[in-house]
């Protein structure tokens, strides 16, 4: 017992030792966005949104820490979530993303996407989860961080956002489970407000590319996607 709790406490003086982690920079993060002149408050610390994940007290969405009081300073409401829609994309469309990754601990970048975001109001993990994005040229979902330990990267990665969901605020999420620290779940999250818009050549009256078929009719068979959307045809649309 006595080993254990040295243990533990060994691990988590080693966490906020080390500084500098990693920003999403593109799209701009909720914490890396007032680097790019966007009116928020600056943000000292904005490459390390650490969290130590447990099941008791999981991980916040945005990068805060589990016994921060809400409004959470980078959830919707809080110091940093003002909703400020930073890049606005079309459906489907390959994104650029870039973090820059200031003292890489290893492991894997992931991407998700929550659409259907209410003014204010925090979004959840699981909204997230429904909506992992795919990389562009690879079939895993996730993305290796190579820097050695300690040292930095910049990973630049293409996205492909869904084809069946467009929204006039939805919630990108980047998450990077810090291989150095495991078994314990400690990871660094950032989150950026972005809009997906429809397109011309993907309306209403087309449907979906024939190639994308499936996924879309996996996304329509699912039920309960949270109140207020319009399903039309084979999209769903937040607005
Ligand atoms: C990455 O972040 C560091 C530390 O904030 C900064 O000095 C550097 O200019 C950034 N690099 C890029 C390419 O943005
Ligand atoms: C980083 O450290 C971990 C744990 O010591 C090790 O398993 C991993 O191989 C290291 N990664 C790199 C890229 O050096
Ligand atoms: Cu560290």
């Amino acid at each position: 017992m006595f080993l254990s709790c040295v243990f533990v406490s060994l691990l988590l003086a080693l966490v906020p030792q080390a500084h500098s982690h990693m920003v999403m920079e593109e799209p701009p993060s909720r914490n890396g966005m007032w680097r790019l002149g966007f009116n928020v408050p600056p943000h000292p610390q904005d490459d390390y949104l650490v969290c130590t994940h447990t099941r008791k007290a999981p991980c916040p969405p945005c990068g805060d820490k589990p016994d921060t009081p809400r409004p959470r300073p980078h959830e919707l409401g809080g110091t940093w979530g003002t909703g400020t829609i930073v890049r606005t994309y079309t459906l489907g469309q390959r994104i650029q993303v870039r973090v820059n990754v200031t003292n890489s601990h290893g492991g894997k970048l992931r991407f998700n996407l929550c659409p259907h975001v209410e003014p204010n109001t925090p979004v959840e993990q699981s909204c997230f989860d429904k909506h992992a994005l795919k990389i562009v040229g690879q079939r895993s979902k996730a993305v290796q961080l190579t820097a050695p330990n300690g040292s930095s990267e910049i990973k630049s990665v293409e996205l492909r956002l869904p084809y069946d969901v467009t929204c006039n605020h939805c919630v990108l999420q980047m998450t990077n489970i810090a291989q150095e620290f495991k078994p314990s779940t400690v990871m660094f999250r950032n989150c950026a407000d972005i809009a997906i818009q429809g397109t011309a050549k993907t309306s209403l009256a087309g449907g979906p590319p024939l190639e994308h078929l499936p996924s879309a009719l996996d996304l329509h068979t699912r039920s309960g996607f949270g109140s207020g959307y319009e399903e039309q045809k084979q999209y769903r649309f937040y607005n």
